[in-house]
């Protein structure tokens, strides 16, 4: 089938492929660095990684420098269509003098900066509060004793100046995303006093006034994690709250609930009281397990949210998947273009027709014709998109990734 013909198909739907296609064509994905090297970070230190964070496998070619992980980025980003966001974390540093995380400057990151200006890349930034000796009890900026909380306040507070010139350098607003591993393997009997902790350093933390232009502050939640079952501070109720009273952005895991909670239910819901979204798009596998994001249900009903709820403007899109059992440009590859071709499927639904449907009470029809719509050639579309993009799909794309993955599997 042609690209033409598949139009014609869709216009019978009154739905215009050139209209999703231009849609589609702007949204910059926020790529996530740590798929490239297992969350390992070029910090000069060696231990283990904590709070949960853990990669599977030993696949060969892991980046072991920042040129490696470039080299890997340009690789992938050549395979993906339109023009993205790297997500840095602040383990990522580039720096000779091995800064500890209350020592990090911007300087230490400028070289991503020069890299992202190149390569016409927006950033987006995270502090790191795991791998490190000051988190191996999974407390950090709810931990009991003020000096270490301190610690991570300092941390934070740098993380943000340097996101804040970030993205001024870049032109576009860098989100720096919050997320803290902070809980108890086993019941505590003080929540509220660890909850009251995490508060006041998040206060302490986020004083400082940035123009948002150029920084955007983001809190992620999370239900549980590995050494954390009994209680996460930093709960669902937690964030959600302390967002909506800060005017921040909300970070929502995939990952991150109940595993019968539906996120895709939860973007209209918290829209109503919070300006923007942040996304950390993930495939739980009966745990917070990240891995690599499919054109599943789940993902193809977030962007059929994001769209049919108008959410597309105020929602940063970011991934969080790692996974070291394959070859990891190509994991970034796939699960990138996954979230495009979910957000092309979303963009190419007769929705006006589902929304009148269901508006009138007509589930029958509203049902008929979602059903029916999975049958239409969204595949000649997205192919149509990734030719105007000069990227490769099918079978040309699996031989790319195979190359590319023979050329790294020495290091
Ligand atoms: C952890 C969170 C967090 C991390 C990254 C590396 O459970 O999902 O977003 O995955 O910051
Ligand atoms: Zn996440």
């Amino acid at each position: 089938m042609t690209y033409e013909t598949a139009r014609a198909i869709f216009a019978e739907w009154d739905v215009d492929t050139e209209l999703a296609i231009d849609r589609l064509r702007p949204i910059a994905i926020s790529i996530h660095c740590w798929q490239g090297d297992d969350v390992t970070g070029f910090e000069a230190k060696g231990g283990m990684s904590s709070g949960g964070i853990q990669a599977t496998g030993n696949h060969p070619g892991r980046a072991r420098n920042p040129s490696e992980l470039r080299a890997d980025l340009e690789f992938a980003l050549s395979m993906i269509p339109g023009r993205h966001r790297l997500n840095l974390h602040a383990m990522y540093m580039d720096a000779d003098d091995a800064p500890d995380r209350d020592e990090i400057e911007y300087r230490h990151f400028a070289s991503w900066v020069d890299w992202a200006l190149e390569n016409g890349l927006g950033l987006d930034f995270n502090p790191t509060f795991f791998a490190h000796a000051k988190a191996d009890d999974n407390l950090t900026l709810s931990h009991p004793d003020k000096g270490v909380r301190e610690f991570w306040i300092e941390h934070g507070r740098r993380t943000r100046e340097i996101a804040a010139r970030m993205g001024r350098e870049i032109g576009s607003p860098v989100v720096n995303n919050v997320w803290v591993p902070d809980g108890y393997k086993d019941a505590p009997v003080d929540r509220g006093a660890a909850r009251m902790r995490l508060e006041a350093s998040l206060d302490a933390m986020l004083s400082d006034v940035f123009d948002r232009s150029h920084m955007l502050d983001a809190v992620e939640s999370k239900l549980f994690g590995i050494g954390v079952e009994a209680c996460t501070v930093g709960s669902h109720e937690f964030y959600l709250g302390y967002a909506i009273r800060k005017g921040m952005l909300l970070c929502l895991d995939m990952g991150h609930f109940h595993p019968t909670e539906d996120v895709a239910d939860k973007l209209s819901a918290v829209a109503l009281s919070l300006d923007a979204i942040l996304l950390h798009v993930s495939r739980p596998m009966r745990w917070d397990s990240d891995h690599v994001i499919l054109l599943n249900d789940d993902i193809i009903a977030v962007a059929q949210e994001l769209v049919s709820s108008q959410l597309l403007d105020r929602t940063h899109v970011g991934l969080d998947f790692f996974d070291a059992t394959i070859s990891r440009t190509a994991a970034w590859v796939l699960g990138t273009r996954n979230m495009q071709k979910a957000l092309l499927r979303a963009l190419l639904l007769p929705l006006d027709r589902v929304k009148a449907a269901e508006a009138a009470l007509d589930f029958t029809q509203r049902l008929a014709v979602m059903e029916e719509a999975r049958d239409l050639p969204f595949g000649e579309v997205w192919r149509e998109f990734c030719k105007r993009a000069n990227v490769p799909s099918g079978q040309a794309l699996i031989g790319e990734l195979a190359a590319y993955q023979d050329s790294v599997s020495d290091r």
